[in-house]
């Protein structure tokens, strides 16, 4: 089992305290419908989640116009993360459910450079 998760109600859970500052995160990008901040467990330094504003659970609760917000703002990230860390790769991942690995249920897309040999193991649920 994971260490940590949150089922807070919408408006009160974590993500939504970050995105509407009032606890702290290194916030990197914002817009309307989004917000990317690191992660605050770098799985490989440049670690960035892209979070739907509204609290969104799962993909699947996530309206047509921030799905697609959402990969816009994991794009600009990964360009980011190219220019800034000059990775060998980028891995974009996104649990759903807890079954799905999610541990956060807010929905939110993880950005992580990869480099050659990192020996990151991905797998769901992450233990
Ligand atoms: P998951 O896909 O739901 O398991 O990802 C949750 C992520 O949220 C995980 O990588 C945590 O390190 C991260 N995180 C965070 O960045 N800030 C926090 O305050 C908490 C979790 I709690």
């Amino acid at each position: 089992m994971p260490m940590f998760v949150d089922t807070s109600p919408p408006g009160q859970c974590i993500f939504c305290k970050i995105v509407a500052g009032d606890i702290p995160a290194a916030k990197v990008y914002e817009d309307a419908l989004t917000v990317a901040f690191m992660d605050i467990g770098q799985v490989n330094p440049g670690h960035v989640l892209v979070a739907s504003k509204r609290h969104a659970v799962t993909v699947l609760d996530l309206t047509p116009e921030e799905a697609a917000a959402v990969m816009q703002t994991a794009q600009r990230v990964a360009a980011a993360a190219e220019a800034a860390f000059a990775p060998d790769g980028i891995t974009l991942f996104q649990a759903n459910g807890a079954a799905g690995g999610q541990t956060v249920f807010h929905f939110h897309l993880h950005v992580l450079p990869r480099h050659a040999g990192d020996g990151v193991a991905l797998a769901w649920p992450r233990k």
